[in-house]
């Protein structure tokens, strides 16, 4: 008997048409957990490094965590993985929505794609029967559309259909997967897809999954399920509006944008826009969010409601969340909310990842303004800026004229368009675009998170430490008073002492120890919610969440049998954590890459980013190129990777 996982991956050969059903190894559990962890394991084990992301050997896998389909409040994400266009390194964008739940009760923990589809094709899980179901006659059709059009066309209401649009067909490289209101957003998954030919994911499940003490997980649950009524009728004081309960930035709930929009250089552009919210705007905006949000909807087993759905004029409905309401009228310097509504839509049914793709719809922009794009990649361009963003936003997904080589991303478009271009990609780590925030002075925190993150996104890293020094001892104490969440009762301390200015202030305040010590717990946090599926916003991207290191050893436990405690489960993370390190390294990725947008912050200190990297680096028993040691992967069972690392000349002298 299996408790919490299915025990079974799906294998899709798209050459052959081959599937098969294969039995998991239990221990894969006890080493990795599942989601994120035992997909790093799959591709390493599988997927060598020469393997760029159009080859046939580059797998792509949908995987549920080790949680999904169990009781536990928002396990629900989907862990999209494969190596990326743009970042040529493993990526793992993540949907939520309904897919991860009714895939664990078809009895999958994971459906696997090798090879490449010779026509368009999509799948379909339906329990034990698996097709591989002809898709010619939804080629073109939007990522939103195809999903109810497989729905009709199975006659199952009740599937899950995570699907691409036309952006993905034609392989943009920011291209998304959509379901429902969810999306795998970052890092060209839906391109992948594209190339496979794989239009499509559908899955109808109603199998069970079991859990190994009951009792005791429902204990557990109940622990979760008071806190969460705690947190919600104690909101915590002075911070952002939006960090102060729980749940994934409630974007589609607030319509104060004040600090977002005054603080993001938006668009491509360096310049912040200071005094953009007005009385004006702020109603404007108001006004157009209200009408647009037909209603907040959750994902599945959720008890927030981040997501919305929208109905704008005589767009079709659509859903969304987040930061998708800003970063289209943003980068296009539009100061009427509704556009965004408008563009959202397209681009959603487009399918594209709504962080990158603005941004590369700018970049064109700002190249055309200066001379180095003319009149002839413009030509037929309407001369608004709504029009201007919608036209290239077109181009882009259909790989039209100047759009064929802006759908590869800004940087690898920098390069291709020379001329000066490359000056303009001024906001890509590591090949992939960030949101452009650009701030004062260097956050060492942040520093760390964006350098060396492998989702390269800080939001896989950031959440459990306040944005900034709380003013006051007052609104110190407070704050530390109830914090349960923290590994180490030191944090409490470096909060108290954290000052807004002087020498116990950023950016040498937390000192580089103390910043690893941070990055290295939120960093740990997030693995464990992406290995077991949980939402980040429930939890390690929230100020003192619901679910902590204290208490998911219990509740994994619970829920799988295993005897697992702190020092065990954190062995575990730590384990996945470098395993993925070590597969990017085998990529690469060395410390030369580690590095934010130059521009990412004005005031900027060479001498003490570079101690903070040695810092962590020593701290996360890495060497100083930033490659896992071999006295590390053996205190972590992962000798053969030190061998691998060391036969391919990555690892030098341990
Ligand atoms: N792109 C699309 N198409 N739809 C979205 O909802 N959300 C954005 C961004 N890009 C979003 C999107 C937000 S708010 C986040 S945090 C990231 O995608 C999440 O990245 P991931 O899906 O790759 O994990
Ligand atoms: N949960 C996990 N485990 N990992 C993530 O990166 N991103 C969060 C939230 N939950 C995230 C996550 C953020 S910032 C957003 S906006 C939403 O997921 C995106 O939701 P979606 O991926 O379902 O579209
Ligand atoms: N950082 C600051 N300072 N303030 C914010 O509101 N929002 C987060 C995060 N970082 C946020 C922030 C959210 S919701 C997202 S989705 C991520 O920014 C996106 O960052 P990325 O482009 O690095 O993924
Ligand atoms: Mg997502
Ligand atoms: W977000």
């Amino acid at each position: 008997m299996r408790y919490a996982e299915a025990g079974y991956y799906l294998e899709i050969d798209l050459a052959t048409g081959n599937i098969e059903r294969v039995a998991t190894d239990p221990r894969l559990m006890e080493l990795h957990l599942g989601g994120l962890g035992t997909s790093v394991k799959l591709h390493w084990d599988r997927v060598p490094p020469e393997t760029k992301a159009f080859d046939p050997e580059n797998l792509l896998v949908f995987s549920t965590g080790l949680l999904n389909g169990t009781p536990v409040f928002s396990a629900n994400r989907t862990v999209v993985s494969f190596i990326s266009p743009q970042s040529d390194t493993l990526a793992y964008p993540m949907m939520g929505g309904f897919f991860a739940a009714e895939m664990k009760y078809a009895g999958y923990d994971k459906i696997i794609f090798k090879n490449k589809s010779p026509d368009w094709v999509y799948l379909y899980v339906n329990n034990d029967k698996v097709e591989i179901r002809d898709a010619s006659h939804l080629k073109g059709r939007g990522a939103v559309e195809t999903q109810e059009l497989i729905r009709k066309e199975l006659g199952q209401p009740k599937a899950q259909v995570a699907a691409i649009g036309p952006a993905g067909e034609n392989r943009v490289f920011t291209a998304s997967i959509e379901q429902s209101r969810s999306s795998a957003s970052r890092l060209g998954g839906g391109a992948v897809m594209g190339d496979k030919k794989i239009k499509a994911v559908a899955v109808r499940g109603t199998g069970d999954v079991f859990l190994a003490r009951p009792e005791e997980f429902m204990k557990e649950l109940q622990g979760v399920t008071d806190y969460i009524k705690y947190r919600w009728e104690n909101p915590i004081k002075d911070v952002m509006t939006i960090l102060s309960g729980i749940g994934s930035p409630q974007e589609m709930l607030h319509t104060d944008e004040k600090w977002h929009t005054e603080n993001f250089a938006w668009g491509n552009a360096r310049t912040r826009r200071r005094d953009f919210w007005t009385e004006e705007i702020d109603a404007s905006w108001s006004k157009s969010q209200h009408a647009a949000v037909k209603r907040l909807i959750s994902c599945f087993n959720c008890p927030t409601h981040c997501g919305a759905l929208i109905s704008h004029g005589d767009t079709p409905r659509y859903m969304a969340k987040c930061f998708g309401k800003l970063t289209y009228a943003m980068a296009a310097y539009v100061d009427d909310l509704d556009f965004s509504w408008k563009i959202l839509q397209r681009a959603t049914e487009y399918g594209v990842d709504s962080f990158s793709t603005p941004q590369i719809l700018a970049f064109a922009v700002e190249l055309y303004e200066a001379g180095i794009l003319t009149d002839k990649d413009f030509a037929g361009c309407p001369k608004d800026k709504e029009g201007r963003f919608f036209w290239l936003l077109d181009r882009v997904a259909h790989r039209e004229g100047i759009g064929d080589i802006l759908a590869d991303g800004v940087y690898f478009a920098a390069r291709k368009i020379g001329n000066g271009a490359e000056a303009f990609d001024h906001n890509t780590i590591k090949k992939h675009e960030q949101l452009p925030v650009k701030l004062g002075t260097l956050d060492p925190l942040y520093f760390l998170m964006y350098a060396t993150n492998e989702k390269i996104s800080i939001t896989q890293m950031e959440g459990q430490w306040p944005q900034s020094a709380f003013p006051t001892m007052e609104q110190r104490e407070e704050f530390v008073r109830d914090w349960p969440q923290i590994p180490d009762e030191k944090f409490k301390q470096y909060v108290l002492d954290w000052e807004l200015r002087g020498e116990k202030a950023i950016p040498y305040y937390p000192t580089p120890d103390m910043c690893s010590e941070i990055v290295d717990w939120m960093e740990m946090m997030h693995n464990i919610d992406d290995a077991v599926g949980m939402c980040c916003g429930m939890s390690s991207f929230c100020l003192k969440p619901p679910y902590h290191i204290h208490n998911y050893p219990k509740i994994i436990s619970a829920a799988t049998g295993m005897d697992l405690d702190e020092e065990g489960l954190k062995q575990i993370a730590n384990r996945s954590r470098n395993l993925h390190r070590a597969y990017n390294n085998r990529k690469g990725i060395t410390r030369k890459d580690e590095k934010p947008p130059a521009d990412h912050w004005k005031r900027r200190f060479p001498e003490l980013e570079e101690q903070l990297l040695s810092t962590y680096y020593t701290y996360k028993g890495w060497n100083e190129d930033g490659i896992p040691t071999r006295k590390r992967l053996e205190e972590l069972d992962l000798g053969y990777v030190a061998d691998d690392l060391e036969k391919r000349g990555v690892l030098k002298n341990g």
